[in-house]
């Protein structure tokens, strides 16, 4: 489907470490250094220079970590990718309203690719794995933040989802946005 400014959102299922696009998203922590899931996948296939470069951004700009909703960019090592955009998504709450920070994830990785040049940007369901946002929630707000901020020179955002029923997910969402 395409967005009203054109770009493509396509659905994959798969792991996001093999995809060949130019940015991909990695569902980080605020240390910026490394865990399990997305995050932990991404620095073992790319190998040490991500992580390297991880630390320098410790070492200057973020010394207290990188808030909640932001994000930022790093070499992608050895994966087949220009640039990792690390992004940290909300832990979910089940008595506090987050949302704000995770579409906040989506339009802050957004416009760090756009500044970069970045055509392809491969996204993960943020927060819904380790962070634990429901899956139908994740996918919604993913979507429609995709539709709303995603601009030129971004031609294709493409959600890369582990499993069918993330995918599924990912799929009604896009639906019910027409
Ligand atoms: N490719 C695509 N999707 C994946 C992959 C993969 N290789 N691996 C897992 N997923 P998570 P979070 C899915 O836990 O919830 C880390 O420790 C997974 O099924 O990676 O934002 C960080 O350091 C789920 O749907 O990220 C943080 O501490 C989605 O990706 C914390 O986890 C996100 O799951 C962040 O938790």
């Amino acid at each position: 489907m395409r967005t009203p400014e054109g770009v493509t959102i396509t659905l994959v299922r798969g792991d996001i470490t093999r995809q060949s696009v130019d940015v991909i998203v990695n569902a980080a922590n605020s240390s910026l250094l490394g865990g399990g899931g997305v995050d932990g996948a991404i620095h073992r296939r790319g190998g040490p220079e991500i992580l390297a470069a991880c630390r320098k951004l410790r070492a200057s700009q973020y010394g207290k970590g990188l808030r909640t909703g932001l994000a930022v960019a790093t070499t992608a090592g050895e994966l087949d990718a220009r640039w990792v955009v690390h992004t940290v998504g909300p832990v979910w709450s089940s008595s506090e309203d987050r949302s704000a920070l995770l579409a906040s994830c989506y339009r802050e990785s957004l416009r760090t690719a756009a500044e970069l040049g970045a055509r392809t940007v491969a996204f993960p369901a943020v927060s819904t794995g380790i962070y634990g946002w429901p899956m139908d929630d994740g996918a919604r707000i993913a979507v429609h933040t995709v539709r709303q901020e995603a601009v030129a020179p971004v031609e294709e955002v493409r959600f890369v989802l582990f499993d069918a029923y993330a995918y599924a997910e990912f799929e009604a969402a896009l639906e019910a946005r027409g």
